[in-house]
């Protein structure tokens, strides 16, 4: 984007520069120095179980392309086994039992839910995590739903990282099998 800008701007001295009594009166101008790259925005938040207590909490690093999220769980945190993860559409884990209040996934174009769905995915669907025979996780998952900014994860109403009882087979609808919500992490 930055640098469709600059050749904008390119293209708009050089009409100037054909019409001299304008460019008189309206002078090039200087240069914008080149921007640094950005720092990836950083974003942490608890994850909580379906009784309110913290398990764990998820950390995402959010660059220009793709954010990348970790999701760390402490021993004891979830049954043993595969796990179906999605951003949900609205940042509210406050409803502990069911976690529904975090509505649908994220997704503003209707898109099929699935990663391996041809009509999908949709901006919520992520890659399922594994628990230990603990009960801990420690993964790391991108995304290309941004955290900030247009279609963001952070927009008006926030939106929430749920982890569900089973694995999603990234197919069927709406949600991959993946059964109930167990866990959930508001993102605001
Ligand atoms: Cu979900
Ligand atoms: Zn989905």
């Amino acid at each position: 984007m930055r640098r469709v800008l600059s050749v904008l701007a390119l293209a708009a001295s050089t009409a100037l520069a054909a019409h001299p009594a304008l460019a008189q009166t309206a002078p090039a101008a200087p240069e914008a120095p080149a921007a640094p790259p950005a720092a990836p925005q950083t974003f942490e938040s608890p994850i909580q179980n379906g009784k309110g207590e913290p398990i764990g909490k998820i950390v995402i690093r959010d660059g220009a392309s793709a954010l990348v999220m970790r999701v760390m769980i402490q021993p004891g945190g979830l049954p043993p086994g595969w796990h179906g993860i999605h951003f949900h559409a609205v940042g509210d884990c406050s409803d502990t039992a069911k976690f529904e209040k975090s509505k649908a996934h994220v997704n503003h174009d209707q898109s099929k839910h699935g990663l391996l769905n041809a009509e999908g995915p949709d901006e919520g669907d992520l890659p399922n995590v594994f628990a230990n025979a603990d009960g801990s996780v420690n993964a790391e998952v991108s995304s290309e739903t941004p955290l900030t900014g247009e279609g963001a994860l952070k927009d008006g109403d926030g939106s929430a990282l749920i982890i569900h009882a089973n694995e999603d087979d990234h197919t069927t609808q709406p949600i991959g099998g993946a059964g109930a919500r167990i866990a959930c992490a508001v993102i605001k």
